[in-house]
């Protein structure tokens, strides 16, 4: 474990050095914006969506820089989802991350419009690729134009409604009834599961993955995103403020149902540890291999915070 954590760290270092050299600069009349956008990426994430994409692109071969963008993307994407996830409108909290959070540091307009400024920053910087690949031509990884089209069309399917933001619909639209496993599910797999999706989909496609080897990743992270999103709701009722960096017990705040809460703590941490052992498996059926990535998708699910 301690390997992992020593690993991982580099990881974070190497994901964060690309990350925050394709922020914008904060400077201009919109500074207050970009600063605020700048400290919603800057906070101590564990960058998990970047890393699990870079990490992908390499066990299919990838080699250039034309995931750079994307991992970018991904990760502002991510931010934008935490700054609005946490207004007042939605969680309203204070903390994410052991700082304040985005609104209320910079107050709520500047949180609504800094996480709209981080969405639209995501595709920019992504369609930032083509020019990669339009200046190199395809390279020996078969990273091309229409590669690079299809890992656009992930990004905008796996955040928007039938991604990410639908399983946020849902998620809200059902806060305080009594929820069933099938729904629950539903919102797992897209509230938190498309992003991961995401992630490996488009390491994948820009490392020139089979369709087949995709739809492989694309079920590996699905289950993997359930779990992660299980062990979430696990944290946030055993663990404490000061190892999460934000409230916890705020599920039962909101009064939100989540899996752990109606199945029981031991059958939830059952659910994670059954999901991943069937993404592993998944994993080392592929005729490619990433030793890191495998022990990251288990160390995923052992997680503190
Ligand atoms: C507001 C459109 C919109 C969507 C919000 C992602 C999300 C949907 C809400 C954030 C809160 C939450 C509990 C989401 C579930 C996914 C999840 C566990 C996010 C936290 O991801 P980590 O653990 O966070 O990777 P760090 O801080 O490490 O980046």
């Amino acid at each position: 474990m301690s390997d992992i954590n020593s690993m991982l760290k580099n990881k974070i270092a190497e994901a964060e050095n690309v990350i925050f050299s394709y922020l914008p600069k904060v400077e201009g009349y919109q500074k207050t914006c970009l600063d605020a956008m700048e400290y919603s990426v800057h906070s101590p994430g564990k960058r998990i969506r970047p890393i699990l994409m870079m990490e992908t692109y390499r066990m299919f071969g990838g080699k250039g820089k034309v995931i750079e963008p994307f991992m970018t993307a991904l990760e502002c994407i991510h931010s934008y989802s935490l700054v609005h996830d946490d207004l007042p409108a939605m969680d309203n909290d204070d903390y994410r991350r052991g700082q304040l959070t985005t609104h209320k540091k910079y107050g709520e307009s500047m949180g609504i419009l800094a996480g709209d400024a981080l969405l639209n920053y995501a595709y920019e910087v992504a369609a930032s690729a083509f020019e990669l690949v339009l200046q190199d031509g395809e390279d020996e990884n078969g990273a091309n134009p229409y590669n690079v089209a299809k890992a656009m069309q992930i990004l905008g399917k796996k955040a928007g409604i039938y991604g990410m933001v639908g399983g946020q619909v849902v998620d809200v639209e059902n806060e305080g009834k009594p929820i069933d496993l099938e729904t629950l599910d539903f919102i797992y797999s897209l509230k938190t599961g498309a992003l991961l999706e995401c992630a490996m989909m488009i390491g994948a496609v820009l490392a020139d993955a089979s369709e087949k080897d995709v739809m492989i990743m694309e079920q590996i992270a699905s289950k993997v995103g359930i779990a992660f999103q299980i062990q979430d709701d696990i944290l946030d009722i055993t663990s404490t403020t000061e190892v999460l960096g934000k409230p916890v017990g705020s599920d039962e705040k909101n009064r939100k149902e989540t899996y752990a809460a109606k199945v029981g703590i031991e059958n939830a941490q059952k659910e994670v540890e059954q999901l991943t052992n069937e993404a592993i498996t998944l994993l080392d059926g592929l005729n490619y291999n990433n030793e890191f990535l495998r022990a990251l998708l288990i160390w995923m699910i052992h997680r503190e915070k």
